[in-house]
């Protein structure tokens, strides 16, 4: 045989869905392991698909199942602690702070709940050992994971894709030829929970959450799974159903639990599951998979991103992993783009939990960190790419949480603080805890509500939506007045500062080897968009005039940033940074006045974004999953995207990069998932101030094209580039009251009047196409 003609036998073989293939994930083989296995979401459920051809697994989870009940774990000890623990950080007595703290401000219990799997389902195919031509993907431009190969003479077909409406997994079983459709269905959970076949064609698992920490588990639950054969026979056993000789089958997949909300466990499961199966039923395969198709390409479909195509494109995802260090597969770099935004529609969605440390995949009782919300980071950092990448509407549960914790952090404040307003620390749950927790030199942070109310901020400059404005509000106001309460002079300059609270997770190398501390750069950049922020709001919605004086009153003492004797951004007040023990530590806290914020900006303050450089220099370009991706966003802040490429090249590499794609903490974290999906929009196209099309565009990828992405002030935008340069820009606006865009290429700028829409030409300075 020729190559060529073994190619094109090749080609021929291949299922239809792997020819969509610069948006497709696809494998020679099954999962051998969870992160190998392929993510499917509809904001609320999620299944992680195997493929495996003797035996399938759909590893299930609910955004609402974790673990206990409504609980308050804020330390009634801790106000009258207060004043002691500041005096000791002030007279640097770190240690005896980050004791008192330990004995009396921690919340109780000193762990939140964990997040949990649903159980799995799992699907046996007798006699089905081996098997040739196997393939298995996932096609981000239908949200469907596909399985086929070749066993006993037919050609085998598996799609499974989670529907929004109606709320299910759905999985279709078909071949190439009549009856040769066989298996049984059963379900497996660690949870407290029975499973048993229903109604001659239905599983049905019930059971409740358990305790954890102490706290009592307060959820009921119920997995539900219709099974509908077309032909065949269908059989149910006591915990199973099987078919036989079917020329298909369709299975229906619903899960729920009895949470309404974080203090209302009043739901009914039951009736949940059987609305969403009914709700499905009667629909046909094709009806279904039209629904869903439907619904998730009106929103992935909004932005396309073309970084070129090499022969390395055609080889397995994993193979592709594996190689992209080596440069060149510019395509991959668009599909981990993409893969980002997928998982963004498939883990958030308007009526759901925000994407917590997993998303929402997770199969353990016991995951890492609970798998819940990490607020020093991880949680933001899920959300960076959804203005920028189109998916507005996905930032809605994040939104609706920050409101949550606007709630039980007012208790929160009251009871450890004496304040007014609301904190939120540095991780929270689907209970909506808010007190300091782990341990004093990471949970002593009071700024976690704070950095939430940046990424709602965000959201109003996307879309100016003043009614959206009105809704956050109240979180806005809640939290700027909690630090006006808790602020205090600091002794050497009389500067306001956050006292206790640490860098986030840094140990500082003042006396003690704590991280407690005054005033970190960090906490004081945060403040000074919250208060900017919260003004902004109460002068825009026309309330509170008082309140916005005070806290332009307080932004205005506040600690200013520092650039210690390296040439850095101080990280401390005290020119700490080179002697701190971990120099390459993974946060680069005090950065986030350079991204997420707009503080530090090349342009406007060109000597703090020379000391943001150092800054970043000195921790190194290498650190965990998240942190790898934050430094990426910060070098396209600082237009160096040759620096940023070289980072994705860590970032997409089986050191960071799992075969499945999900983000390697290690282990398995989304947020680096979305914090590279960001920083790669970041590359194209920044806002703040002006519109800047290619701010750091790499060397490796001199042409392409994106279309679709966002800038604030409500304005989409696509460009095209051709050797390195700007070649042509169109930009729409959705948002009638800014028509004035002023753009930005490189040294050129100018001024357009965008009434809907306007094309623009750069060769050689940029002109309005007529
Ligand atoms: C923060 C980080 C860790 C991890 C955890 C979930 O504490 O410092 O690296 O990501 O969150």
């Amino acid at each position: 045989m020729t190559a060529c003609f073994r190619f094109l036998a090749a080609a021929l073989l291949l299922p239809a869905w792997l020819h969509a293939q610069p948006l497709v994930l696809w494998y020679r083989q099954p999962a051998a392991k969870w992160v190998e296995a392929l993510p499917l979401g509809n904001g609320r459920l999620g299944a992680m698909v195997f493929g495996g051809i003797a035996r399938e697994r759909l590893q299930l989870n609910e955004d609402t199942l974790y673990a206990g009940g409504p609980y308050d774990p804020a330390n009634p000890d801790a106000l009258a602690a207060l004043p002691e623990v500041r005096r000791l950080i002030f007279a640097g007595q770190y240690a005896e702070a980050q004791t008192l703290i330990g004995q009396k401000m921690m919340a109780k219990p000193l762990r939140e709940m964990p997040y949990e799997t649903a159980g799995d389902l799992f699907l046996t195919f007798p006699g089905a050992q081996s098997a040739t031509n196997y393939r298995r993907g996932l096609d981000l431009d239908t949200a469907i994971a596909h399985v086929s190969y070749t066993a006993g003479g037919a050609i085998h077909s598996r799609e499974i894709f989670c529907c929004a409406d109606p709320n299910v997994i759905v999985v279709r079983l078909s071949a190439d030829k009549p009856g040769c459709v066989a298996f049984a269905a059963s379900m497996k959970t660690p949870q407290r929970a029975s499973v048993q076949s229903i109604g001659g064609d239905a599983l049905l698992m019930s059971g409740t959450n358990g305790a954890a920490q102490g706290i009592a588990g307060a959820l009921r639950f119920q997995a539900r799974v219709l099974v509908k054969a077309d032909g065949g026979t269908l059989a149910a056993g006591l915990d199973s159903i099987s078919v036989t000789n079917a020329n298909a089958a369709t299975l229906v997949i619903s899960v729920a639990t009895s949470c309404k909300n974080y203090h209302d466990v009043s739901g009914d499961p039951q009736a949940l599951t059987e609305k969403s199966i009914g709700g499905a039923a009667n629909l046909s395969i094709d009806a279904l998979r039209q629904r869903h198709v439907a619904a998730y390409q009106h929103l992935f479909r909004r932005v396309s991103l073309d970084l070129g195509a090499s022969a390395a494109a055609s080889l397995p995802t994993d193979e592709r992993i594996k190689n992209f260090s080596d440069g060149g597969d510019p395509a991959l770099a668009a599909l981990y783009f993409q893969f980002g935004r997928y998982l963004l529609i498939a883990c958030s969605r308007p009526g759901g939990q925000p994407a917590n440390l997993q998303g929402l995949w997770n199969e353990s009782m016991t995951p890492p960190w609970e798998s819940k919300y990490t607020i020093n980071i991880n949680t933001e950092m899920n959300y960076w790419p959804a203005e920028t990448c189109n998916l507005a509407e996905c930032v809605e549960p994040l939104a609706d949480m920050a409101l949550d914790l606007a709630q039980t952090g007012a208790r929160t404040a009251k009871v450890m603080y004496g304040a007014r307003g609301w904190v939120a620390h540095h991780n929270t749950d689907l209970w909506r805890a808010t007190a300091p927790v782990d341990n004093p030199k990471s949970g002593m942070w009071p700024m976690g509500g704070a950095w939430l109310c940046q990424n709602l901020w965000e959201h109003y400059l996307f879309s100016n939506d003043s009614n959206y404005l009105a809704k956050i509000y109240p979180a806005l106001k809640g939290a700027a007045q909690f630090y006006l309460d808790t602020l205090v002079p600091e002794p050497s300059h009389g500067w306001l500062v956050t006292c206790p609270s640490v860098s986030p997770e840094n140990t500082h190398p003042g006396p003690g080897k704590s991280s407690l501390c005054a005033g970190p750069a960090m906490d004081m950049e945060i403040l000074r968009d919250l208060f900017a922020h919260a003004g902004r709001a109460s002068l825009v919605l026309g309330r509170d005039a008082d309140f916005r004086a005070q806290v332009a009153a307080a932004r205005a003492r506040l600690a200013p940033l520092q650039i210690g004797r390296a040439g850095q951004l101080q990280e401390w007040l005290e020119d700490w940074d080179m002697e701190a023990p971990e120099i390459h530590h993974r946060h680069v806290s005090h950065l986030y006045a350079l991204f997420p914020s707009d503080q530090i900006d090349l342009r406007k303050t060109p000597e703090l974004a020379a000391a943001a450089k150092k800054s970043l220099e000195i921790r190194g370009d290498q650190a965990t999953g998240w942190a790898t991706a934050w430094r990426m966003n910060l070098w396209s802040r600082l237009h160096d995207g040759d620096h940023a490429f070289n980072i994705l090249k860590f970032l997409l590499s089986p050191q960071r990069t799992y075969p499945d794609m999900f983000d390697a903490h290690p282990p398995f974290q989304i947020d680096g998932n979305f914090g590279g999906t960001s920083a790669i929009a970041e590359m194209l196209l920044q806002s703040q101030g002006e519109l800047e099309l290619l701010p750091a565009l790499p060397k490796a990828w001199p042409n392409g094209s994106c279309k679709g992405l966002r800038a604030r002030g409500g304005f989409e935008v696509d460009i095209e580039w051709k050797d390195g340069r700007l070649a042509k820009a169109a930009i729409r606006n959705s948002n009638p009251d800014a028509c004035v865009c002023r753009v930005r290429y490189g040294e050129e700028h100018a001024d357009f009047d965008v009434n809907g829409h306007a094309a623009f030409s750069c060769d050689g300075g940029l002109r309005e196409l007529k």
